[in-house]
C-alpha cells in the first residue's frame, strides 16, 4: 500500500491511497480536484472511491467536481448526508476493499455528527488510519457537534485501540501549534519536548508531520493521554472525561 500525500489550500492534506499491485486507488478528502486528478494521472492508477471523513467544505467540497471530472464512474463513501455527491452511506464496522487493502469505517461523532475515521490494512504491512478531523498530530479537533464523551470514546476507545503501529494521517498540518498545548499541559514530558524538535526539523525541510502512529500519539497527544495523572492534575479534574472537556476548553481559546 503506498499513501501519496497531497497538500490543499493552506493546512488541508488529501491523501491518494494506492494498491500498488492491482493499481487501484482511493482519495480522501479530496478538496482540490485538479491536484488529485494530476498525481493519478502521473501514478498511472485507476481511481474509483472517495472517502470522505466529513462535510466541512475544506474537506467534501471538492466532492461533486472530483465526480464531473473524473474518467471513472466514482463511488463517494461518508457517513453524513451533507457531504457532497455521497453514494454509499456508511456506519461503523462497514468494511470495503481497494484492490487488496481492506478498509473499516470508524464511527468518531464529536467534531460533526457524521465523521468517518477510515482504518485501513494491507497483509504484511503496517495498518494505517485517516482520522480527518477528528485526531490531529499531538491535537484533536474542535467539538462543533458533540460532547467530550464522544471524543472520548473517539480517541481512547477506538482509535487508541488500534496497533500501536498504525500509522495516523490526519486532515490538518497543525502539529506545532499542538505541540505548543501538549508542552503547556505536561511540561515535564520529554516526549513532547523531544517531539517539538522533531516537528521542527520537518517543517523547517519543508516536509508534513504526517504521518505519526498511535503509539506516538499516546506518548504526546494530550487529548489522548486525558487517562494519565499528569494530565488530570493539570486540568483540575479527577477523570478522564472532564479532562478532555476542560483541555478542550483551554485550548479552544489557547494562544500559543
Ligand atoms: C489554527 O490554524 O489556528 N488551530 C487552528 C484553528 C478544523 S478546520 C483553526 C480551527 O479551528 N480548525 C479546526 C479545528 O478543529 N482545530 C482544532 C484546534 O484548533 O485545536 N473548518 O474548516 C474547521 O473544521 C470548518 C469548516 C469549521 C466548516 C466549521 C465549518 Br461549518
Ligand atoms: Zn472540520
Amino acid at each position: 500500500m503506498k499513501v501519496i500525500i497531497l497538500p490543499a489550500l493552506s493546512d488541508n492534506y488529501m491523501y491518494l491511497i494506492v494498491d500498488e499491485g492491482t493499481k487501484q486507488a482511493a482519495i480522501v478528502d479530496p478538496v482540490n480536484p485538479d491536484t488529485v486528478l494530476e498525481a493519478v494521472q502521473k501514478e498511472g492508477v485507476n481511481l474509483t472511491k472517495v472517502l470522505t471523513t466529513h462535510h466541512h467544505w475544506d474537506h467534501a467540497g471538492g466532492n461533486e467536481q472530483l465526480v464531473q471530472k473524473s474518467k471513472n464512474a466514482l463511488q463517494v463513501f461518508g457517513g453524513d448526508q451533507r457531504i457532497g455527491a455521497l453514494t454509499n452511506m456508511v456506519k461503523h464496522g462497514d468494511k470495503f476493499s481497494i484492490g487488496d487493502i481492506n478498509v473499516e469505517c470508524l464511527f468518531t461523532p464529536c467534531h460533526t455528527t457524521g465523521h468517518i475515521c477510515y482504518y485501513v490494512n494491507a497483509q504484511g504491512e503496517a495498518p494505517a488510519v485517516f482520522t480527518g478531523d477528528t485526531l490531529f498530530v499531538a491535537g484533536c479537533g474542535r467539538f462543533f457537534e458533540g460532547t467530550a464523551e464522544q471524543m472520548h470514546a473517539a480517541l481512547i476507545d477506538i482509535l487508541g485501540n488500534l496497533p500501536d503501529n498504525t500509522k495516523v494521517f490526519c486532515g490538518h498540518e497543525y502539529t506545532l501549534q499542538n505541540l505548543k498545548f501538549a508542552k503547556h499541559v505536561e511540561p515535564d514530558n520529554p516526549d513532547i519536548l523531544s517531539r517539538i524538535e522533531w516537528a521542527k526539523a520537518k517543517r523547517d525541510g519543508g516536509e508534513p508531520t504526517v504521518p505519526s502512529t498511535i503509539a506516538d500519539e499516546k506518548q504526546t497527544n494530550p487529548f489522548m493521554r486525558v487517562i494519565h495523572n499528569s494530565v488530570q492534575k493539570h486540568a483540575k479534574c479527577n477523570n478522564s472525561i472532564d479532562t478532555m472537556q476542560s483541555i478542550r476548553k483551554e485550548k479552544d481559546s489557547f494562544k500559543g
